[in-house]
């Protein structure tokens, strides 16, 4: 196993062992016995293999996730709940270096990034632990005559269903965990095919830190079978699924026998909008790193990055210098800011964008995947093509890699009508020193999130979601809390 500088002892050990799925509070083999090889995605080397689970393994899980439900967990208190989110939250982080390492080997994101998660996954568990007293707000209502009392609860929704991206499972778990956690449901887990290891030594925590057996399950495998079982499943309430169109597509479809309630959060084509009148010392790192942050592959990427014409051109001679400045390589190293992509898949998939890219618009930099002792691993270089136009096909779909296209507009009325051409709607930056700018487009563009002079900033206690075919559903904040629980009236007649 490749090593860090300070590497926690544990993490050989974790890598080496066993990998199994987490059902009913043990660790069991899957029915199958077969195995799915972890490939590094900086050295292209097989780093371990996980279990494949499949739709046995998810039956299995989910009647261990019911019987937890309908079991003692059902009357846990919210202040109970509460002190076990606490009391995981002082668990992980104290475990936290070797949940990003592990990370990092998995999915290849710099330790700088995997690292920088604790702070955040610190004030995710935080708010969740807050937001336990939901489930149990019981409100007399008083609008009847007066011998009707009314009683108003929120119930739990029962069992979870959870299915997860590659990019980042650190934070896509919580979105999960902590809302199950908070309510009292209980969770079954998919996380992706090429990214698990984080999640299963997570779980591996939050059984230390006392989660009740069978209260949070972990199938890993792959989507077409275990990923579609959960989805079909009858006996699962509700499935929040973060990925692609196509498949949430899938999901919709396979969660029908049920009308299971859905929760999706899909890709995006996300416009950053640099004003004329912006600070370009800030604009241009802003919105760079607004695309090449965990190597383009994040929802929110701001991949149409929209200049004012007056400026375009010099935007893109500092942006590019910008791109060079970016210390690509084995997210190991301290000093990496960019790692490889996730997989040969992802790395071919990005390539052929790049191509298609360069038979439609200029490219301005980078372009080519990295070679040299890099070679082995899915490395491609930060690239931008400039004087892009909306209609391209790198202006219209999601690349998933980090690949800018800047566009240029006149005046706000066109940036607003590019920003908003797309069929997608997760969020969307602005960046200008005039306060009516700022006001006019963050309002003019049609997503769930938009940052003014910075991009990607997010916090659990406001959540994030998107629009049109970004998804629907909100990540974080009460709204979250209350889509896994129901409202329930009681009347009762006092005569
Ligand atoms: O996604 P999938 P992929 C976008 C991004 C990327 C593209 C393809 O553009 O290039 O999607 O990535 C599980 N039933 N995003 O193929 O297939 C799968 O096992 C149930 C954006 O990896 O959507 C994994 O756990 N589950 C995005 C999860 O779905 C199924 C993050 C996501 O995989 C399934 C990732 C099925 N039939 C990709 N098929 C974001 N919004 O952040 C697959 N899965």
């Amino acid at each position: 196993m490749p090593t860090a500088q300070g590497t926690p002892p544990v993490v050989p050990d974790f890598v080496a062992g066993p990998k199994q799925l987490l059902i009913g509070g043990k660790w069991v083999e899957p029915t199958s016995g077969k195995q799915i090889d972890v490939i590094n995605p900086a050295t292209g080397q097989q780093l371990c293999s996980i279990a494949q689970g499949d739709a046995t393994d998810v039956d299995l899980a989910v009647a261990a996730a019911r019987r937890a439900f309908e079991g003692e967990w059902n009357r846990w208190t919210p202040h109970q709940r509460r002190k076990l989110l606490l009391r995981i939250h002082d668990v992980v982080l104290d475990h936290f270096d070797e949940l990003a390492l592990i990370e990092t080997l998995d999915m290849g994101a710099p330790l700088s990034r995997t690292k920088g998660l604790k702070e955040w996954t610190s004030q995710v568990l935080q708010f969740f632990a807050s937001q336990c007293d939901s489930a149990s707000v019981s409100a007399p209502q008083n609008s009847l005559p007066g011998h009707f009392l009314t009683l108003k609860h929120l119930a739990p929704v029962g069992v979870v269903g959870g299915i997860i991206p590659w990019n980042g499972p650190l934070i896509g778990l919580w979105w999960i965990f902590g809302p199950a956690l908070a309510t009292g449901c209980t969770a079954v887990l998919k996380p992706a095919e090429d990214a698990s290891l984080s999640v299963l030594r997570l779980s591996e925590l939050l059984l230390e830190a006392g989660v009740p057996d069978g209260v949070i399950n972990v199938v890993t495998g792959y989507g077409a079978d275990a990923g579609q079982a959960l989805a079909e499943h009858q006996d699962v309430d509700r499935i929040a699924f973060t990925g692609s169109v196509g498949t949430a597509r899938a999901i919709v479809r396979a969660s029908a026998g049920n009308l299971k309630r859905l929760q999706l959060e899909l890709g995006g084509k996300s416009p950053d909008i640099v004003f004329a009148d912006a600070d370009l010392d800030k604009a241009v790192p802003g919105a760079a790193m607004g695309v090449y942050t965990n190597s383009g592959q994040v929802c929110v990427a701001g991949t149409r990055i929209l200049v004012e014409r007056s400026v375009h051109d010099e935007f893109v001679e500092r942006m590019r210098d910008f791109a060079k400045t970016i210390r690509v390589g084995d997210g190991l190293d301290p000093d990496t800011q960019m790692g490889p992509l996730i997989s040969q898949r992802q790395l071919e998939r990005v390539m052929h964008y790049i191509g298609v890219g360069g038979g439609e618009a200029r490219l301005a930099g980078g372009g080519n995947r990295l070679g040299g002792e890099l070679a082995p691993g899915f490395f491609v270089e930060p690239t931008i093509f400039a004087g892009a136009s909306n209609d391209m096909t790198i202006a219209q779909e999601e690349i998933f890699g980090p690949v800018a296209s800047v566009i240029p507009f006149d005046d706000i009325d066109d940036a607003l009508r590019v920003a908003n051409d797309t069929p997608y709607g997760l969020a969307g930056g602005v960046w200008t020193r005039n306060l009516s700018t700022a006001h006019k487009v963050s309002q003019g563009i049609n997503a769930g999130t938009i940052w003014v002079n910075c991009y990607g900033v997010l916090d659990p206690a406001i959540g994030f979601g998107g629009t049109k075919m970004s998804g629907y559903g909100w990540k974080g904040a009460k709204e979250h809390v209350e889509s896994f629980l129901y409202p329930k009236a009681v009347y009762i007649n006092l005569d």
